[in-house]
């Protein structure tokens, strides 16, 4: 992945700004002539460095704004300014630092007119030194957020089915209902357990047993709409939230599902197909109750022991 560098300011300010740092480094360098245009980049792709042209006002509230946007904290930024040869020697007052810093910049440079010498200048040596802690920092930061990103897949799956596990559900149906509150929506909740699964594993072993587990969570992932996640509750026992669901429509997935379920065996290997069953226990929440994650998954376990002891392969709602 190519580090991007982004230079914001008029005409004058990025022609020349372009010609200095070009030799400075290999990051791909992009401009914006245009606040606005730089804000659109700056979100939909955010570069490695910015580098902003310090005596437009709009700079240092752009500085401001990605400060407060904290996701945005990241981004290194620098306010920029280019000095007449008259001043060779310039340095940045520290004020002018202080004050770059506070709003959100990690520098305030100052570049003099070229030199005539083919060496690079201090101004310039200071600018590709700051380019590249800003390069590093924004590498940093990348690998970090993939790591964790892998990491939080990680803590939220299940490792036999792959679908989302228990923390998941716990992190997401408390979620799920101050949403269908907020939004007057009904909601529901399906607990489904393979009826006699123990026989499974005693009569082929746990190997066969993970693979139905495997084969059930495809088959729940497959066959639900779209946004009704399925995860795996805990041993045998699988549950999905059904947002914007009713009880009567509930009961109606439920039934195509234990319909599905017990229509058709689970291809375990070449020689081995297993017909099952599965309870389901459906518990629904109206838009105009208010109850807990907790007492509605008390009320789907309920049904689901309902179920079995009616004699499985049913629904309870
Ligand atoms: P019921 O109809 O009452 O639900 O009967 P059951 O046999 O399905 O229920 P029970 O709770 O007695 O047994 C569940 C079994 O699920 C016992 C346990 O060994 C098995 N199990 C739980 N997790 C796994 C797993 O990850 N892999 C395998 N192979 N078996 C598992
Ligand atoms: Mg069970
Ligand atoms: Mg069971
Ligand atoms: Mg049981």
């Amino acid at each position: 992945m190519t580090a991007v560098l982004l230079l914001v300011g008029d005409r004058p300010f990025s022609d020349k700004t372009l010609e200095r740092i070009r030799p400075l480094t290999e990051a791909e360098i992009n401009t914006a002539q245009s606040y606005g245009e730089a804000e659109t980049l700056i979100y939909s792709s955010p570069p490695d460095v910015l580098l902003l042209e310090a005596t437009q006002p709009l700079s240092w509230e752009l500085c401001r704004q990605l400060k407060q946007a904290g996701q945005l904290g990241w981004i290194y930024c620098i306010l920029l300014e280019h000095q007449p040869a008259s001043v060779p020697t310039a340095t940045v007052p520290i004020s002018s630092t202080i004050a770059a810093l506070e709003a959100g910049a990690n520098a305030y440079l100052w570049l003099s007119a070229a030199s005539a010498t083919a060496t690079h200048s201090e101004g310039e040596r200071l600018l590709k030194a700051h380019i590249e802690a800003g390069l590093r920092q924004s590498k940093m930061h990348r690998d970090l957020s993939q790591e964790n990103n892998l990491l939080s897949a990680i803590a939220l799956s299940d490792s036999l089915t792959q679908i989302s596990n228990r923390r998941a559900f716990d992190w997401e149906l408390p979620r799920q209902i101050k949403s269908a509150q907020e939004k007057a929506a009904d909601l529901s909740l399906m607990m489904i357990d393979i009826d006699y699964f123990k026989v499974v594993n005693d009569t082929h072993g746990h190997l066969v047993g993970d693979e139905v587990l495997r084969l059930l969570a495809e088959r729940l992932k497959h066959n639900m709409r779209f946004d009704d996640t399925p995860y795996r509750y805990g041993g045998e026992e699988f549950v999905i939230v059904l947002a914007n669901t009713g009880k009567a429509e509930a009961t109606q997935i439920a039934q195509r599902l234990c319909q599905l379920i017990c229509q058709h065996p689970f291809r375990v290997n070449q020689t081995l197909a297993l017909a099952l069953t599965v309870s389901i226990g459906v518990a629904s929440l109206r838009r105009d109750e208010a109850e807990s994650g907790m007492e509605l998954l008390q009320r789907a376990d309920q049904n689901l022991l309902k179920a079995k002891s009616a004699g499985r392969n049913q629904i309870v709602s």
